[in-house]
């Protein structure tokens, strides 16, 4: 009776040491956004979050802050460097004061599958250990090209006398085609085209319903033109502190969402359909125009790399393009 009373005494303890040993483990990582919670560059992000959380029960959890109403989106990269989060979904083009060389993500011409086979991953990967104290978890966004979007007609690849909405993306792009040019995050946009501030902007091809944009735009410039890149980036020191089965975990997680990335295609088809719906007009380009429309984007883009990170553009291309 004593002995067997010990060895429940005994297996109690070490039930209790494992759990405790267990909740130890446990690390909470506090998650911002750069886009608003719910809308189309949010959900691959709030996806992996929810998986997280399902699959890393006693091992990791992820503490969703939210979106631009916590954050603005142009500080996000910074807060990701200096540990004020620990992980973040955001755009290249929203760090770009940090590491100009996020400029070049959009102008990738390989899935994210194919640049981690490549050595372009591991390249970028790089550049945020260095230049963002970041580990470059995952790509989202591979498929969604970006458009034009205007509330005046426009006949040929000319954009003098119009005021653009945009960000680092368009940016040397709809400039070299004599655009005027003004920078804004997404949470401004309607209220720029509700005052006549503008005559249109830059966006992809999916989520300009997500803010009512529909309500207040035109046309839509086609083709299409880069690639979008939402990104999860973790911050360093958080991700080395991680021990194996976590890093598995986020590993794991985030390539499951990357594949996901293929279903863009039929996302875009449907999205064009609802912008139609809603009144929304394309304007498409054709032969030489498209031609000239498609080369200026990606050699304006290419010659503004070259400008902002001489050091690393070569390479980079060869990377990313085709
Ligand atoms: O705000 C933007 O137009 C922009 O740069 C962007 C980038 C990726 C996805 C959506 C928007």
């Amino acid at each position: 009776m004593a002995h067997s009373k010990i060895f429940r005494t005994l297996a109690l303890a070490a039930a209790c040491s494992t759990a405790a040993f267990a909740q130890a483990q446990e690390v909470t990582l506090r998650a911002i956004n750069a886009f608003q919670e719910g809308t189309t560059f949010a959900k691959p992000f709030e996806a992996f979050i929810d998986k997280v959380n399902a699959n890393g029960k006693g091992l990791l959890k992820i503490n969703y802050i939210g979106g631009p109403k916590a954050m603005p989106p142009f500080e996000v990269g910074n807060a990701v460097k200096n540990g004020v989060v620990d992980i973040a979904n955001v755009t290249g083009a929203f760090y770009t004061n940090l590491m100009p060389e996020a400029d070049a993500f959009k102008l990738a011409e390989r899935t994210i599958q194919e640049q981690r086979k490549n050595g372009a991953w591991e390249f970028i990967n790089k550049l945020h250990n260095d230049k963002l104290n970041a580990w470059y978890l995952a790509r989202t966004g591979d498929g969604v090209p970006f458009h034009l979007y205007l509330n005046k007609p426009l006949d040929k690849p000319d954009l003098k006398g119009l005021k653009l909405r945009v960000t680092p993306v368009y940016r040397a792009f709809f400039n070299d085609l004599g655009a005027n040019l003004v920078q804004t995050a997404p949470g401004e946009v309607y209220t720029a085209l509700e005052r006549n501030v503008i005559d249109g902007y830059g966006w992809p091809t999916q989520g300009i319903l997500d803010l009512g944009w529909q309500e207040k735009t035109k046309f839509r410039v086609d083709p299409g033109f880069y690639t979008v890149d939402v990104n999860f980036l973790v911050n360093l020191d958080t991700w080395k502190k991680l021990n194996d089965a976590q890093r598995a975990l986020l590993t794991k997680t985030a390539a499951e969402i990357e594949a996901s990335n293929a279903d863009n295609v039929q996302i875009n088809q449907a999205e064009v359909k609802k912008q139609s719906e809603a009144g929304i007009k394309a304007i498409t380009f054709e032969g030489k125009d498209r031609e000239t429309w498609l080369n200026t984007a990606r050699e304006s883009g290419w010659a503004q790399i070259k400008k902002v990170a001489p050091a690393n553009a070569d390479r980079l291309r060869e990377l990313l393009a085709k």
